[in-house]
């Protein structure tokens, strides 16, 4: 057991787990949960995978495991423990049970299942409730969480890479290998915590790539989304991997190719707009009912194009080269625009050297 561990690090403790659940828990918030008694640490956990324990519940586990009681002890948890009955049991129900004192809890849960339930729960119990500290750090690890239970869609994440003069692809079309094995490792670690990455059938015919994740270790590939239009995915396409779920949006009814698609393990949805398109609009609404947090869009400028012009796109992960590739295609095809007004304002929340190239997170402003 850790001795005289000082209360002020117990909160950063319980984030830094939530931190190493990053790509476990989908569709599930990562939560960390750290149990104290006079500066001792007592249990500790991580929400596990969906269906499986939450942080409070692993945190209740080990310090049984470890022969100590935590009756008395407080709970610092970075998220509110919940109240209801989902694929496993309340855990507010569970810290009442074991005699624990005190909750100290970053942030309210915006499940409406939950919010605020939790709180309401355990001080009707008799146990003290602090919420607040750690409460930017847990809203940022579950940004994608979040958006799903407040506004119904994910947080759509566009990534592109590009040369320093902002090409992607020259203008004939070659693309391949513009930033570097580094940059493109780290690609892969975004991928690994998206619940589903998103492409389009321009870049699966010209690419034909896998996109999922290699270049780091998971316990769990994200979802593939594909836009197909006219359903042109072919069925010897790299994209089709036992045990990952594939789901493709498609505007133009095809039913010998939905069929050949679905028998390969794809799932088919038409979601057409008035143009003979695929509705992006209504397809992120539905991605947000089939529990997408984090959506990790790696597409070519087309699509890109027309989910910033939808107005889809909440962030940008942006991979710039040192090297200038002349006029060829950009990251993304929209506009152009009439005015500077008009412009689509980012605000930069990060920007890091990662090999030899420089990562840029940008976020749309008001996000
Ligand atoms: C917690 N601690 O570590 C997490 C919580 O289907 P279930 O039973 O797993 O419940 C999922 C919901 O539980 C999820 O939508 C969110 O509201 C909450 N997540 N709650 O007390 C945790 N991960
Ligand atoms: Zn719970």
């Amino acid at each position: 057991m850790e001795l005289c561990v000082p209360d002020t690090e117990m909160m950063p403790r319980a984030v830094a787990l939530a931190l190493a659940a990053m790509r476990i828990t989908s569709p599930n918030p990562r939560v960390g949960c750290v149990l104290t008694s006079s500066g001792d640490v007592l249990g500790q956990g991580h929400t596990q995978a969906a269906g499986h324990p939450h942080a409070e519940i692993m945190a209740l586990r080990d310090a049984a495991a470890q022969g100590h009681s935590v009756v008395g002890a407080t709970a610092y948890v970075t998220l509110e423990p919940c109240s209801h009955h989902g694929r496993t049991g309340p855990c507010c129900d569970a810290l009442i049970a074991a005699g624990i004192k005190k909750i100290v809890a970053s942030i309210a849960d915006p499940n409406p299942l939950v919010s605020g339930q939790g709180f309401e729960r355990l001080r009707a119990a008799g146990i003290e409730v602090e919420v607040g500290p750690g409460a930017a750090e847990s809203r940022e690890l579950n940004i994608g969480f979040f958006s799903r239970m407040i506004r119904k869609t994910p947080w759509v994440r566009m990534k592109m890479a590009a040369s320093l003069d902002g090409t992607t692809a020259l203008a004939n079309g070659q693309s391949q290998w513009i930033t570097s094995a580094e940059a493109r490792a780290d690609g892969h670690a975004w991928r690994a915590r998206a619940c589903a990455v998103l492409t389009g059938i321009g870049t699966v015919l010209q690419d034909n790539p896998r996109l999922d994740v290699r270049l780091v270790s998971t316990p769990r590939q994200p979802h593939l989304i594909v836009v197909d239009s006219r359903l042109e995915t072919p069925l010897d396409a790299h994209l089709f991997i036992a045990g990952r779920a594939l789901y493709i949006y498609a505007a133009v009814q095809n039913e010998a190719k939905k069929q050949a698609l679905e028998a390969k393990g794809a799932t088919v949805i038409y979601l057409p707009d008035a143009n003979g398109k695929v509705d992006l609009t209504a397809m992120v609404q539905d991605l947000g009912r089939r529990e997408i947090n984090e959506l990790h869009v790696e597409a070519g400028s087309k699509l890109n194009g027309s989910l910033i012009r939808a107005g889809l796109v909440d962030e940008f992960l942006l991979y710039l080269a040192p090297k200038l590739l002349g006029p060829g295609q950009g990251m993304a095809s929209f506009g152009p625009l009439q005015a500077l007004s008009d412009a689509v304002e980012l605000q930069f929340q990060s920007t890091d050297r990662v090999g030899a190239d420089l990562r840029i997170v940008a976020r749309v402003a008001g996000r």
